[in-house]
Parts: structure tokens; sequence; C-alpha cells
């Protein structure tokens, strides 16, 4: 790592200028997003699962993980992997059964991590029987879907409106059996649920019950902002961005997202919440501006993600850009507030693809030294970086869709590739190591998998195996998406061991995010040293000194006055954790 990371304790306390206070009782702790698919395979299938979730908890209890969230795991034809629900209370055969799921809330608590699951309430699967009811008209279940019976235009019949679905196309979707459009603010295969349905109100309630009974700790809920439309169903604004009716920026979303309506039903879900002795958590997934983020604060959201550093941070951004980021989530938060930073997910390009190795390091700094909750994606604490995925090889609906030509600049695959753990078994080890066996007990239940899924190639595949790299995700070599072709230099029983790498810069600031120290630390100030160096110092009680972090987001070495912007600098600071360029001068 090339960046200035220096990160110094200093011995005497000092005043500075509040840029921020949080308040006591702020929720401080580190959420770790889990894509179920990619952490670990227990059965190899090839496909990550809850049994490999409970394998590999110890992971996150040694990285300072407080709470895990799981992308959905519910029953699913997996159009969309997983957000296309069909049973909202059914565990998808593909990671497992309720009883692994219940093992795991169990193995979860044993650690004292939190248990969060993805609630998607915007639509189901066209499979759920719901929609199956509705499109019959069967009763209420008619009413359970956004149905509209379009627009006569000259005798032919058009969608009620221009809207446009977010994988692009109309969102409205024509079906004889109803002789009805259904509204589908995403795929197709995901109708919108009909929330002016008292029934639908209910029955959404009753998944938040059934899973909180089952001991979970809370949810992250998907896609907010789509929950209610305007049921006049007027056009809506041409945005002028493009042409093509086809985009989804070929409108402005006044009518589809933002609703006043999606806000007032968060209170009712908070409620059923907090009945729960435990506390419980709502996160918000919502990508909009500043104003309606905030106002998820007011309706009973822990918090709104805050996608900022992800959005508007590039791979040029200077320290004011980061200072304006980082300061305008405190300035807008309201008072009382749990500031959070998200800096990946699985529909963003991983953080050292998008910004580069340098200024992801440094962001990593940021994100577990500034008060609030840290959320990390999978693999990004040892560094993953996008992988190429081949057409062939494209899974995702969004890259599908968008056709050969145009996939890579679609597909979330890259962000999606099984979790690094170890450089295992290289060509050719698999035979020696095996030999004294029989074929049949060694690779007995390998040889049965193939069968099933390959049939007759069996032998063949076997072969390949011997022949096959692992990385500690599965030990089927076919694994649902490639794993990265770095897997040898970023994997994290290697990177244990360096004391350089990415997991040992993470291991050791999250350490600090957990640390009693961090409890204690109060006012928040931010500012810039030159053009990329920015520094965040938290001012502690005297006891524990106060704390600078100071990083380079630049690509040159820096040398910094840190008494020039703060007041009272000690002559001499500990030094905690530093890149490769880590002279701490006294001046
Ligand atoms: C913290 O306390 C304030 C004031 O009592 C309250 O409004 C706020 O909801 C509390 N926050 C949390 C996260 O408990
Ligand atoms: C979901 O699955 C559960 C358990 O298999 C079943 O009892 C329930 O009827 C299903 N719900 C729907 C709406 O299909
Ligand atoms: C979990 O938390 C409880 C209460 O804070 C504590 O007593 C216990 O030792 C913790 N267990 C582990 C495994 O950290
Ligand atoms: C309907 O047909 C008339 C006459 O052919 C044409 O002028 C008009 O533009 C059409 N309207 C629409 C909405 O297509
Ligand atoms: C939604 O449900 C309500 C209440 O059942 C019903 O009055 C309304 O027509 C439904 N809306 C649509 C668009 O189907
Ligand atoms: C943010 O979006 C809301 C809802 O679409 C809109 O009412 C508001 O004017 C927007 N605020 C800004 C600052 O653009
Ligand atoms: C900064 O980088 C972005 C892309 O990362 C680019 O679009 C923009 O033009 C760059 N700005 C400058 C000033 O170089
Ligand atoms: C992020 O960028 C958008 C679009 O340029 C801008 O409106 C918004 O104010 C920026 N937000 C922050 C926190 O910098
Ligand atoms: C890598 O992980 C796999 C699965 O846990 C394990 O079987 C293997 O021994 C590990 N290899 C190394 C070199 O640690
Ligand atoms: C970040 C995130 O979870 N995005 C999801 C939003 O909802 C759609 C539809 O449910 C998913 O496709 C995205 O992955
Ligand atoms: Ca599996
Ligand atoms: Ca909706």
């Amino acid at each position: 790592m090339r960046a200035v990371i220096a990160f110094c304790v200093a011995v005497l306390p000092l005043v500075i200028g509040i840029t921020w206070n949080p308040p006591d009782n702020i929720t401080d702790f580190s959420l770790y997003q889990i894509y179920p698919r990619s952490y670990k395979d227990s059965d190899g299938d090839g496909i990550g699962d809850l049994r490999g979730i409970i394998q590999r908890l110890d992971h996150l209890t040694e990285s300072n993980v407080d709470a895990v969230w799981l992308s959905p795991i519910y029953r699913s034809p997996m159009v969309d992997f997983g957000y296309d629900i069909s049973n909202f209370t059914e565990i998808d055969p593909i990671f497992g059964t309720l009883k692994d799921f219940e093992d795991l809330v169990k193995a979860a608590h044993d650690r004292n991590l939190s248990l969060i699951l993805d609630f998607v309430p915007n639509h189901t699967s066209d499979q759920h029987e719901w929609f199956q009811k509705s499109l019959q008209g069967i009763s209420p279940y008619d009413n359970y879907y956004v149905w509209h019976p379009g627009r006569m235009e000259n005798g032919t019949r058009k969608p009620p409106n221009n809207w446009v679905s977010v994988m692009g196309g109309s969102a409205w979707e024509w079906r004889d059996e109803r002789q009805a459009y259904y509204l589908h603010q995403f795929v197709k295969q995901e109708p919108d649920l009909n929330y002016s349905s008292p029934n639908v109100r209910r029955e959404m309630e009753d998944v938040l019950r059934f899973w909180l009974d089952k001991g979970v700790d809370g949810f992250r809920i998907d896609a907010m902002k789509y929950l209610y439309e305007d049921q006049r169903f007027l056009d809506e604004p041409l945005s002028g961005l493009t042409d093509d009716p086809n985009s989804y920026d070929y409108t402005l979303k006044i009518y589809t997202t933002d609703q006043q309506q999606t806000y007032d039903i968060l209170p009712t879900w908070r409620q059923i919440l907090d009945k729960y002795k435990q506390p419980k958590y709502i996160f918000i997934e919502a990508y909009t501006n500043t104003s309606s983020t905030m106002k998820y604060y007011h309706y009973g959201a822990d918090f709104p993600f805050n996608f900022d550093l992800i959005t508007n941070l590039t791979r040029n951004s200077t320290a004011a850009d980061i200072q304006h980021i980082v300061d305008s989530w405190f300035e807008n938060m309201p008072e009382g507030g749990t500031p959070n930073w998200v800096l990946g997910n699985h529909d963003r390009s991983r953080l050292i693809s998008r910004i580069g190795e340098t200024r992801a390091g440094a962001l990593i700094m940021c994100l577990l030294l500034l008060p609030g909750v840290s959320v990390t994606y999978y693999g990004e604490e040892i560094g993953m970086t996008d992988e190429y995925i081949s057409w062939e090889d494209t899974q995702d609906p969004q890259g599908c869709l968008a056709g050969k030509a145009n996939y890579q600049s679609k597909s979330r695959d890259p962000q999606r590739t099984p979790f690094q753990w170890n450089n295992s078994v290289s060509a050719g080890e698999f035979p020696t190591r095996y030999n004294f066996h029989t074929a049949e007990t060694v690779f007995g239940p390998i040889a049965q998998l193939l069968r099933n899924k390959f049939s007759e190639k069996a032998n063949f595949l076997l072969a390949e195996t011997t022949n096959q790299i692992e990385n500690g995700f599965s030990s089927n070599p076919h694994t649902w998406l490639p794993i990265n072709k770095n897997y040898k230099t970023y994997n994290l029983a290697a990177e244990k061991k360096d004391k350089n790498s990415y997991y040992t810069l993470y291991e050791k600031l999250s350490n600090l995010k957990k640390s009693k120290h961090n409890r204690k630390w109060a006012k928040v100030v931010t500012k810039v040293l030159d053009e990329y160096v920015f520094a965040i110092a938290r001012e502690t009680s005297p006891k524990y000194g106060n704390v600078y972090a100071i990083t380079n987001f630049g690509d040159k070495a820096s040398k910094v006055d840190l008494s020039s912007v703060f007041d009272d600098v000690p002559r001499k600071l500990n030094v905690y954790y530093a890149s490769t360029v880590s002279k701490v001068l006294p001046w």
C-alpha cells in the first residue's frame, strides 16, 4: 500500500473545534453483508449456503463484526438471485432448511453476533402463490398487485403510462389471464405488491413477526423508495437525459419513488419490532436525494444507508471532496441519529476496482474510525476486486438482459464472486493426496453429486476435478461464478500471515473501533491538510488522549503538519498503525 496512513494516539488531551458531537447512546458497531451464494459452500454444489456461513462465523468475530446482514435466503426461482421471492417464510433449498437457519441464529447469538435479514417488501416473484391467485382474480389476492387495464390509443391497447422499470423497458406487463397489465419496477418476474391493500400490509407484517419469532435482530429493507406509487397512474415528466423511452433515465420519478405513504408505513413496522424485548434494527436501502434519505430517520429507521462514499467519490476526488461528503452526512442527519458509512455492496463495483488500491486503504480507515455503523461487504476486508466474467459465465439478469454487447456495463457478477479463503490445492495435488484410497470412499460424495448433476459425464468431470483449483470456498471446482483469479495473492489465509496485507489493516482498525477507547471518543473534527491528505480527529476523555486518523488519497507521499490545522497537538504521538510511508516527525 502506497498511501500515508498514519494513525496516532496523542498522549495529552486537547481542545479542538466541534464538528459533530455523538450522543452518549450512539449505536456504534460493525455490520457485515454476506452474499450467501458466495460466502462458503458446505455441501459441494458450488453455491454458498447457511451451513457454510455457520462454519465460517469465526471469521466474523475475528474481524470484529457485531452484526451480519444476509442478502435474501428465501424460496426463490432465482431470476434475480433471491430478490424475487416465491415464499417469504421458507428457506430456499439451495441455502438449506429452516432448521439450518435456526442453527445459524443460535450459532450467531452464541458469539454475540446479531443476525439481520433482508426484507424485500416491494414485490414478490411471479411464482408466488399470491400472484398466481391474483392472476386468476381470486379474492382477496386479486388486489394484492398493481393491476391496470391500460389505455386505448387508436384502437390499440397500450400500457397505462410511460413508467420505466429499473432494469429497462416498460414497467408494465400484460397478462391475458387478467386482461390487464401489472406493475413491476424491477424485472417482469418481480410484480410490485399493492400496499393500498390492507391484506398485503397484514401479510407483510406477519412475515416480519415470523422471522422476529425465530430470533432475528432486525431487517435491512430492500428498495424501500419504490414501495408506493401514485394511484392516479399519470405519465412521469421526461428527464431530457435520453430519448430512449426504454431507459430508466427517460423519466423523472415523481410518481414511482419517494412517495409520502412509503414513509408512513415505516412506523407500523417499527411498532412490531419494538414489541420484542431485545433491541431490533431497521436499516433502509434507498438511493435517493439527501432530504428524502434523511427523512427515514424520522419515521423509525435506525438509519438509511449512507451511499455517498460510493456514489460521490471518484479516483480523482481530493481531500476537500472527501471532507464535504463526510461532513454533509453529519450536517444533514437529524439530532440523535446514528451515522453510517458504506463502501460497497452486491450492486456496485468493488471498492478497489472502483477507486484504486491506494484510496481503498485510506477509505477503510475512514470507514472504521468515523463514529457510528461501518458496513463491510463480504471480501472487502481482504481487498477482493471485481473479476472479469465472460458472457458465457454471466448469471446476473441485469447482465443477461443487456445482451452480449453490453452485459459488462450492466452485470453485477464481477463483484459477487466466491470469498477467497485460502490458496488451497493447486493443480496435481489432489491425485497424489488421494491415490491410496479407493475412488468410492474419497470421491464418494463428490462423485454422487456429479452424477446427479451431469449424469453420464461423471467420470470425465471426476477426472477434471482432480486438476482443478480450490480456494477453500467449495470442494466443487464448478462454482456458481468463477473464483477471482487473484485468489492466490488475495486470500484470507495468506493475508493473515502478512503484516502489510489489506486484512491486517482491516483487522487492526476494526480492533480499534471495537475497543473501549472508541466508546470514549466523542467529538469528531475533519480537516484538509493538503490537496489529497484528509484527517479525522476524535477527541477522547483526558485519560485516553486524542486520536488522529491521517489519510492520503493521492499517489505521492506527502509531508503534513498536524499543528497547522489542529490546536495543541502534542509534540509526541504514538503511532498505532501506518502503511509503508510511516514517519511521524516531531516538530
Ligand atoms: C438516544 O437518546 C435520544 C435522547 O434521549 C433519543 O432521542 C434517541 O432515540 C436515542 N437513540 C438511540 C439509538 O437509542
Ligand atoms: C410458504 O411456505 C410455508 C412452509 O412451507 C407454507 O406453510 C405456506 O403456506 C407458504 N406460503 C405461501 C403463501 O405459499
Ligand atoms: C456476549 O455478551 C455478553 C453480555 O455482554 C457477555 O457476557 C458474553 O461474555 C459475550 N460472549 C461472547 C462469546 O463474547
Ligand atoms: C391516432 O391516429 C391518428 C390518425 O391516424 C394520428 O394522427 C394520431 O397521432 C394517432 N394517435 C396516437 C396517440 O397514436
Ligand atoms: C389496491 O388495493 C386496494 C384495496 O384492496 C384496491 O382498492 C385498489 O384498487 C388496488 N389497486 C390496484 C392498482 O389494484
Ligand atoms: C428530493 O426528492 C424529493 C422527492 O422526490 C423532492 O420532493 C425534493 O424536492 C428533492 N430535494 C432536493 C433537494 O432535490
Ligand atoms: C474524475 O474522475 C471521473 C471518473 O472517475 C471523471 O468522470 C472526471 O472527469 C474526473 N475529473 C477530473 C477533474 O479529472
Ligand atoms: C453527491 O452528488 C450529487 C450529484 O452530483 C449531489 O447532488 C450531492 O449533493 C452530492 N452529495 C454529497 C454528500 O456530496
Ligand atoms: C483451504 O480450505 C479448505 C476448506 O476449508 C481446506 O480443506 C484446506 O485444507 C485449506 N487449505 C489450506 C492450504 O489451508
Ligand atoms: C443494493 C440492493 O440490495 N439492491 C437490490 C434492490 O432491489 C432489487 C430488486 O429487489 C435487487 O435487484 C437489487 O439487488
Ligand atoms: Ca451449497
Ligand atoms: Ca412498489
